[in-house]
């Protein structure tokens, strides 16, 4: 029975571990596959999963989940560790904004509730409130009272804007590195 636990095991790892025909390391970042390393956590520049297109947040937070490694939830199904990235820091800002580049401008995590901004991981994770800001001047303005998501380098390079959900932008995708290695582990 050991021996069928240890091929159980090998066989998670590797099932976990392979992603679209990518092997997710268990430190740094898949760099061949445009994943970008800062301060502990994978970051890529995507585009809608099906389509490489631009999208609207629902769809690009969908493809965050689907292009990064997976770990077993609860119920037996697996989990998208990637989601559309949260910004905690002006440096991290600064890796992000440089990340996109190209004067390009895409998705961020947050989004807004009643009338405060959230950062929203996945499904089975709490929102939390956005502390860090970088909004452009006079942002963010509600335009028509209806832009309830958040762009980054809207005007100058690393500012925030809120607009529409249902705009299409790519969007950045980030996930902990060490949130995946730890769920190699149970
Ligand atoms: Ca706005």
């Amino acid at each position: 029975m050991k021996f069928i636990g240890i091929i159980t095991s090998l066989a998670l790892t590797l099932i976990t571990q392979v992603r679209a025909g990518f092997v997710f390391p268990f430190s740094g970042c898949l760099t061949s596959q445009g994943w970008e390393e800062f301060n502990g956590h994978c970051y890529k520049l995507m585009y809608d999963r099906l389509t490489a297109e631009p999208a609207d947040v629902a769809t690009m937070r969908d493809t965050c989940e689907d292009v990064g490694p997976i770990k077993f939830g609860d119920s037996g199904a697996f989990i998208g560790l990637a989601y559309l990235a949260d910004i905690q820091s002006m440096e991290e800002n600064d890796f992000v904004s440089e990340m996109v580049a190209g004067g390009s401008r895409a998705w961020i995590g947050a989004e807004k509730d009643v009338s405060s901004f959230y950062w929203i991981r996945d499904s089975e994770s709490d929102k939390v409130e956005v502390s860090f800001t970088n909004w452009k001047f006079n942002e963010p303005n509600d335009k028509d009272g209806s832009e309830d998501c958040v762009e980054i380098n809207r005007g100058p390079p690393g500012k925030w804007n809120d607009l529409l959900c249902s705009r299409k932008l790519p969007g950045v995708c980030k996930y902990n590195i060490t949130a995946y290695t730890a769920s190699r582990k149970d």
